[in-house]
């Protein structure tokens, strides 16, 4: 039919298989039914559920690209955004808890673990039983981690470790550190960046929490302090060097974050407009203004691109035709749309959209994180820059 769809204009949801529509909407109930009853008082309080962990990893939304072999789901990318966005559509601090496990942790045990790596770690990450977190940015080391001070020595039956990473989600409560730091090749006397799998309790390995935030509280973050850690030499990805290690990661996470925000997005979108109907000011509902239906245009134009767009990546990614730098183009779109948008939903609310209880303002402050976190704004503009004028901006 022709009929419109005001909150589907572009009919997503006629674009999916069965199987991708049946995997959202199980995200979507449970994301409804568990996690919104209780996102208010955990971000007011900064409290971090390990619970979520083994929900979700019960109802199989943790490594849903891994092969089912290792205990993943065996699925495709676009399932695995449509779950981001539901799941960011309650708070990106639940999002982000899933997508470290699942793109920063297991992807890179996945793809650059030896078997035994992979059938030791893959399976209780999958479950939930074990918590993983990724260890790239340091504290004088973010937007450039090519220059990261981390580094590894030789030792007997393995390295020795020592470095501190900064800003890691998940880090206090991990039982599984995947770790980035520099290693001299003994091929070419050159230092490499190696990734190194580590686990708690281990000697010299400690994991502060870092408080205060003032978004994204349902997401625990913490530094990574390691003091001549010894790994066993099993514990290293042996044949993955370079920045291309953690980028393969991040290239999955930041896919993932592209349609998460926007389902941030579209909740503040669906918030406001549920609000500027209701509410009432001189004499009329507020949606019958003109600034305020222009504002709900703009929401609808952004978000129904947005999502277009990211599963028209999401396919490419299932096809393996998706260069790199679209992801760029889509994590650094959502994110900036998204945040005007939580901004724009804010203000249409007045004063009770700086109340809590109206969920708007969590997803603001919240999306000022997603936006610095995985490459910057700006950062990703760069990337863009230089891949269409082969000059590189960043120094
Ligand atoms: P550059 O020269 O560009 O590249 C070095 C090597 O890496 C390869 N490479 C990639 N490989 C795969 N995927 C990508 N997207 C890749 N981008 C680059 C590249 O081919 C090259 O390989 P080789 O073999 O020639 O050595 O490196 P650069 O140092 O110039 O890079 C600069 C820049 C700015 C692009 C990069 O450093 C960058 O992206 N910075 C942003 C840092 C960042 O994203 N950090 C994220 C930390 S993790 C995080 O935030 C998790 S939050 C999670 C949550 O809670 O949800
Ligand atoms: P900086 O790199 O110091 O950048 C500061 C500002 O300068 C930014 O606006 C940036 O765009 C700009 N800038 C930097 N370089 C340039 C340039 N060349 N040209 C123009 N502008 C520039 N990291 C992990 O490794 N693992 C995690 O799990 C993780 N989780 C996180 C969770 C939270 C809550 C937060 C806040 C961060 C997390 N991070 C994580 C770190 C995150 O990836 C970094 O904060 C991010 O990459 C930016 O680095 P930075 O904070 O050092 O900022």
């Amino acid at each position: 039919s022709q009929t419109f769809q005001w909150n589907d204009p572009l009919r997503l949801d006629d674009q999916l298989t069965d199987e991708e529509r049946m995997i959202k909407d199980a995200a979507h109930d449970y994301c409804q039914g568990q996690l919104l009853p209780r996102v208010t008082e955990a971000f007011r309080h900064e409290k971090t559920d390990i619970a979520i962990f083994r929900e979700m990893g019960g109802l199989g939304l943790l490594g849903m690209t891994i092969p089912e072999q290792y205990g993943g789901a065996g699925l495709n990318y676009v399932a695995y955004g449509l779950v981001a966005r539901e799941v960011e559509r309650i708070d990106s601090g639940y999002r982000s808890m899933l997508s470290v496990q699942s793109s920063l942790v297991m992807v890179p045990i996945n793809d650059f673990g030896t078997e035994e790596q992979k059938k030791k770690y893959l399976p209780k990450l999958a479950t939930g039983e074990w918590i993983g977190c990724f260890g790239l940015t340091e504290p004088d080391h973010g937007s450039d981690p090519a220059s990261m001070v981390t580094r590894a020595k030789p030792v007997d039956g393995g390295y020795s470790l020592s470095g501190s990473k900064m800003w890691i989600t998940n880090s206090p409560i991990a039982d599984v550190f995947v770790v980035w730091g520099k290693l001299i090749d003994e091929a070419t006397g050159k230092d490499e960046i190696r990734g190194f799998i580590l686990e708690k309790g281990w000697k010299g390995l400690t994991a502060p929490a870092i408080h205060g935030k003032v978004g994204l509280r349902t997401s625990l973050t913490g530094e990574i302090v390691m003091d001549e850690v010894f790994v066993p030499k099993d514990n290293i990805f042996p044949n993955i060097k370079g920045l291309k290690g953690p980028f393969t990661c991040l290239n999955s996470a930041r896919y993932g974050i592209a349609w998460g925000a926007l389902g941030a997005a579209e909740d503040c979108w669906f918030r406001a407009r549920d609000y500027v109907m209701n509410r009432q000011q001189f004499g009329r509902p507020l949606a019958a203004n003109q600034l305020i239906q222009v504002k709900l245009a703009d929401m609808q134009t952004e978000i129904s691109l947005g999502l277009q767009a990211c599963l028209r990546l999401g396919r490419m990614k299932d096809e393996g035709t998706d260069a790199v730098e679209i992801t760029s183009i889509l994590k650094r779109n959502s994110c900036g749309k998204s945040l005007a948008i939580a901004r724009m939903a804010r203000d249409m609310m007045g004063g009770n959209g700086i109340s809590d209880e109206y969920g708007v303002a969590r997803h603001m402050v919240n999306l000022e994180v997603v936006n610095t976190y995985e490459g910057t704004h700006d950062i990703h503009a760069l990337i863009l820059g230089r891949a269409q004028t082969n000059i590189q901006a960043f120094f």
